[in-house]
């Protein structure tokens, strides 16, 4: 049954998933200026098939947004949530706080601070209240969602193999590597 939590959370929206189905993955970002960097986690849940979200839910422009998705979270039916942040990175931490449901943690690239400031914020929780929280920019925002993928293949078998399938391409790649011959003295 819908609900007015349900209408704000359509309502704060401002990017939307391409995915219909129920999504398990909620993919939310501080700000659209994130979106380079958490495409790249979107990008490789859409490649397994993993149904998810994604949105700007800023902690401190709509904190009250951000305690709505994630009181929501759960009884929505989502079973983690990816969330980047830049600067004062404190979306990660507040949902957590929020909610008991995993929490990855992709620090973004900051202006000023190269993303260290968001590192540090990210990965600072304090005991007992987990945030796992991954490398800073784009490589970050695809483990977190490999990381998503992983905990879901646990229950999904179909997932699982293709989980394998990728890591052995993997290999083949980097097998195939060659490197060029050194520059001379
Ligand atoms: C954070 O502030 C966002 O996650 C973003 O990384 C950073 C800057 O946001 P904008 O000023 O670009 O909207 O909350």
């Amino acid at each position: 049954m819908p609900d007015e939590h349900d209408d704000q959370i359509i309502l704060m929206s401002t990017l939307s998933t391409s995915n219909p189905s129920q999504p398990l993955i909620g993919v939310v970002m501080g700000s659209s200026s994130d979106w380079d960097t958490m495409q790249h986690a979107v990008q490789l849940l859409a490649h397994f098939g993993v149904a998810h979200e994604a949105r700007v839910v800023s902690a401190h422009r709509m904190p009250d947004d951000l305690f709505a998705y994630a009181e929501q979270a759960g009884p929505r039916g989502l079973q983690a949530i990816i969330a980047g942040a830049g600067g004062a990175a404190h979306l990660p931490g507040m949902l957590a706080a929020k909610t008991t449901l995993p929490v990855l943690g992709v620090p973004v690239a900051s202006r000023h601070l190269q993303g260290l400031d968001s590192l540090y914020s990210i990965v600072q929780m304090p005991k007992g209240v987990p945030v796992a929280t991954f490398a800073i920019g784009p490589a970050g925002a695809a483990n977190a969602a490999l990381f998503a993928v992983s905990l879901l293949a646990l229950h999904d078998p179909d997932l699982a193999t293709k989980l394998r399938a990728f890591r052995a391409e993997q290999t083949e790649t980097a097998r195939a590597m060659t490197l060029p011959a050194a520059t001379p003295l």
